[in-house]
């Protein structure tokens, strides 16, 4: 009788430079941003497809070293130690070396990697900016940003506009990477925005367990204020979908090779104008192209919540 014979090779992980802005727990007038933290989670949590060679950070950089110790020490079990640096404080610095940019040039002197950036790309464009020669070794970057033209972004039930973030806080860093010719993954508000966590979906971190509770503690209160803000008890993990196309490509659907341009216009979310990060097949006067990541498929959210109940389990 014949049989269908599967090869088992085994499948190396894919080894990664994550540079983020994570700011979960940071003690402030509101609570703060929590879905790097996730991202973070998620990454360490499936070591069979992604390997951290470091990590560094950006904005807010001495609390951001501080809390991803904290949550490598709980959420860490690979056995390896990733080194955490700290990188640009204000992301308005690109070309300043740091011990995150000096990190990350020594690890692409190393080996070649993409980059994982889950905030404002400062200290990648530092390194590209300082490093010419080291764009070769960076097989992509991976960012969180980005939008087709004249897409408002509008959480939750719509009543209020947000900017683009990671872009909008240094508009000249991302210049920089397009300018350079890198290939580059924008995975942002569009593909990301139906990814919803509520109250249910993380019940279960709220227990005795130190890890989880608090990771509650600081998930709920960000919900909540999402409540506020966009009128539903929930939020988006914005920053797993960048992820996502590490681990998991095809539970999304992309734009490859698509023209970008920076477009200023109004304001949509502020007085004044901005400049606004845009993809489109109909500009035809930038040689700037990216992977645009327009969608996620059903099943990513599960995938989210599987990996923070095995990451919780685990303890
Ligand atoms: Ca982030």
């Amino acid at each position: 009788m014949m049989s269908p014979t599967i090869a088992q090779h085994p499948i190396k992980p894919r080894r990664v430079w994550l540079d983020t802005d994570i700011m979960i727990g940071m003690k402030d007038e509101t609570p703060r941003e929590v879905d790097d933290a996730i991202a973070l989670i998620m990454a360490l949590d499936q070591p069979d497809k992604i390997e951290l060679v470091g990590i560094s950070t950006i904005t807010y950089a001495s609390y951001a070293y501080e809390v991803t110790r904290k949550l490598l020490t709980w959420y860490n079990k690979t056995g390896k130690v990733i080194p955490v640096y700290r990188g640009s404080d204000t992301a308005n610095d690109a070309g300043t070396e740091n011990e995150a940019t000096r990190a990350l040039a020594n690890a692409l002197r190393a080996e070649k990697m993409p980059i994982l950036a889950i905030g404002p790309v400062t200290n990648i464009a530092t390194v590209v900016k300082n490093h010419p020669e080291l764009v070769s070794q960076i097989e992509e970057v991976v960012v969180c940003a980005g939008r087709t033209p004249g897409l408002p972004f509008k959480p939750g039930l719509e009543t209020l506009s947000v900017g683009d973030y990671n872009f909008e806080m240094d508009p000249e860093s991302f210049r920089i990477l397009f300018d350079a010719g890198l290939n580059i993954v924008l995975s942002g508000y569009e593909c990301s925005i139906y990814t919803f966590l509520g109250k249910t979906d993380v019940d279960f971190l709220n227990n005795t367990n130190e890890s989880d509770k608090w990771l509650y503690d600081q998930l709920r209160p960000w919900q909540q204020f999402n409540e506020k803000l966009f009128g539903v008890d929930g939020f988006v993990p914005w920053d797993t979908t960048p992820l996502g196309y590490l681990t998991h490509p095809d539970y999304f659907r992309y734009y490859n090779d698509i023209p970008v341009r920076i477009n200023v216009g109004p304001n949509d979310a502020g007085p004044g104008n901005k400049p606004y990060l845009e993809v489109s097949y109909d500009y035809t006067d930038t040689n700037w192209r990216a992977t645009y990541a327009y969608k996620t498929l059903p099943g990513f959210e599960e995938i989210v919540i599987d990996s923070m109940k095995r990451a919780s389990k685990s303890q």
